[in-house]
């Protein structure tokens, strides 16, 4: 008897009445409060009739209460699934449908756009908004402060989140308790986390970097958050000197360079700066050293398989490295057509080997069988090398994917896309440097024989359907797109031909 997850960062403080989450408003939740909270939501979960592996769906602003849902999920045995809240009614009734919710929670003003939606999938639909109001909230509310907690093993799901796919469909990585509860203890195990830290949390809490990174570590700690709705410079500086370590994506760091107050004098009490969702350039570290005195710590993980490697907390934390595999995580790298391991040293597909690793994509045994070895070997379509001392190095990426600001965007999702719009005969979508997101979105359209593009209904079309991370940020019509004898688009002369269109706007 038992639930692993509910056990390690939920029963381990009952009582506690120590900070957990110190608010934006001022206002400091212990971790017992909490804890009564998490069990008013998950008595409002048996309530509405959830079963143990029911998907509950949330497209909710970042709050105490979003936090204290996805503990009422873990308690009474539900599936927490998370979404951008960026994105679109039509991107939404994707995930709606596949997974299958028997919950969706919105914000408030969001319920005109998706009671159809819902209402078809046969999912409730409930409210949650990020300032504590909503249907959700009121029910919750009215519900005692304890609950029963839902028996769970290891292998149960604990969580469902979508990634997008090189194929243009989200696939949904199933993450057990086993995958959850492990990562994050390694993780407070590496970087040295206690009840004694305060991490300035300023990440969104819809992916695994806040929720699974940051959150579970610090739930599992017994220390506090200070839980910022969303990330602005304004706000971690004013905030900073109550924190002792802070976790985020590379923008972040490169904001707060650019800010003269973010000095050796501002962080010389933190312990610990820690970055990963997207590569770190070297020159972002060496200038964060040369300003703070601090070396930030870069990691490397997915959503498939929480966090893989990291640099160590002592010793040397390379640039341009994402260290050395977790204690339990085993890595390879391998050809990609032939599979077969390569030597140390060698640019090839790493592949990761672990109690982190998902248990496979929902309802898509064929997708789960290509990128899941039957000996437990994830593909995780990063290129990347060990060097002579063990660091990893990510190279580049086998799969056609961008990352802007720490947010995963396929090509393929935005070219299908595009590709359906009038007078669009084709569309090829590459990443180009951006100065802020590290890489953002540029398209390249070939109309229709004989037709005219109409850009401005196209950058209209766009922003109704796509959350705007996705959004072309810069749009080029061409005669045609360079392509290969074989007939494939050659997206490499794309990327160079865009190679400066955001370092330009930027002057
Ligand atoms: C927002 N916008 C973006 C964007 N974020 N555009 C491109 N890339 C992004 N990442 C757009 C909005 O649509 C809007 O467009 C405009 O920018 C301003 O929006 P905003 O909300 O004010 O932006 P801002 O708050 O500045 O957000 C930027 C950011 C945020 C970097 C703070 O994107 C962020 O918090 N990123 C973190 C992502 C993350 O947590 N990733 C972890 C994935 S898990 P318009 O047109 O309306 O003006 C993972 C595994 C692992 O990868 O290893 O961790
Ligand atoms: P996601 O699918 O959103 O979980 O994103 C995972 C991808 O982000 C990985 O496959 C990598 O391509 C990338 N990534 C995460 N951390 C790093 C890092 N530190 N350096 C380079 N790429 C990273």
């Amino acid at each position: 008897m038992g639930n692993p997850l509910y056990d390690a960062f939920f029963a381990a403080h009952e009582g506690c009445k120590t900070p957990f989450l110190h608010l934006a408003d001022g206002t400091t939740l212990n971790h017992a409060d909490f804890l009564g909270r998490a069990a008013q939501y998950a008595n409002a979960l048996n309530v509405l009739g959830l079963q143990p592996g029911d998907r509950v769906a949330v497209h909710i602003q970042k709050s105490s209460d979003a936090l204290a849902l996805y503990a009422g999920c873990v308690q009474t045995g539900a599936v927490f699934l998370p979404l951008n809240t960026a994105y679109t009614a039509s991107e939404l009734e994707y995930f709606i449908g596949d997974s299958g919710a028997a919950l969706f929670v919105c914000d408030p003003g969001d319920v005109g756009t998706l009671r159809d939606i819902t209402a078809s999938a046969g999912c409730i639909l409930h409210t949650l908004s990020g300032d504590g109001s909503g249907s959700l909230f009121e029910l919750a509310a009215s519900q005692p402060e304890k609950a029963q907690v839902a028996t769970r093993v290891e292998d149960d799901l604990a969580a469902l989140l979508y990634t997008s796919g090189t194929t243009g469909r989200s696939k949904g990585a199933m993450l057990t308790h086993r995958n959850l509860l492990s990562n994050a203890r390694s993780l407070l195990e590496c970087w040295r986390f206690s009840q004694n830290d305060t991490l300035l949390h300023a990440l969104p809490i819809f992916h695994s970097h806040g929720l699974f990174v940051a959150s579970n570590v610090m739930l599992l700690s017994g220390g506090s958050m200070i839980f910022l709705p969303r990330f602005t410079v304004e706000d971690v500086l004013s905030w900073l000197p109550r924190a002792t370590s802070m976790m985020g994506v590379p923008t972040f760091y490169t904001r707060l360079l650019d800010d003269p107050r973010f000095t050796k004098q501002a962080t010389a009490h933190m312990r610990l700066f820690i970055s990963g969702s997207a590569p770190l350039l070297a020159e972002t570290h060496e200038r964060f050293e040369a300003r703070t005195g601090h070396r930030i710590l870069e990691r490397y993980g997915m959503t498939e398989t929480s966090m893989n490697t990291s640099n160590p907390y002592d010793g040397d934390r390379r640039a341009g490295t994402v260290g050395f595999p977790l204690p339990d995580v085993e890595v390879r790298v391998c050809d990609a057509e032939t599979g077969k391991e390569l030597t140390q040293g060698e640019v090839g597909v790493l592949e990761v080997r672990g109690p982190n690793v998902f248990k496979g994509y929902w309802r898509m045994p064929e997708k789960t069988k290509e990128e899941l070895r039957e000996n437990g070997f994830f593909i995780t379509g990063d290129l990347a090398k060990i060097d002579g001392d063990g660091y990893v190095h990510i190279v580049g990426r086998g799969k056609d994917l961008i990352i802007s600001g720490g947010y995963n965007i396929y090509p393929k999702e935005i070219e299908l896309f595009l590709d359906s719009l009038d007078g669009v005969l084709e569309s090829a979508v590459v990443g180009a440097p951006h100065p802020d997101f590290g890489e953002s979105v540029v398209a390249a359209l070939v109309p229709e024989a004989g037709r005219e593009l109409d850009i401005p209904a196209i950058q209209d079309a766009v922003r109704t359907d796509l959350a705007g991370f996705k959004q072309p940020r810069h749009i080029e019509v061409l005669e045609e797109l360079p392509r290969n004898a074989m007939g494939k688009v050659l997206k490499n002369q794309l990327r160079e031909r865009f190679a400066d269109v955001f370092e330009i706007q930027a002057d």
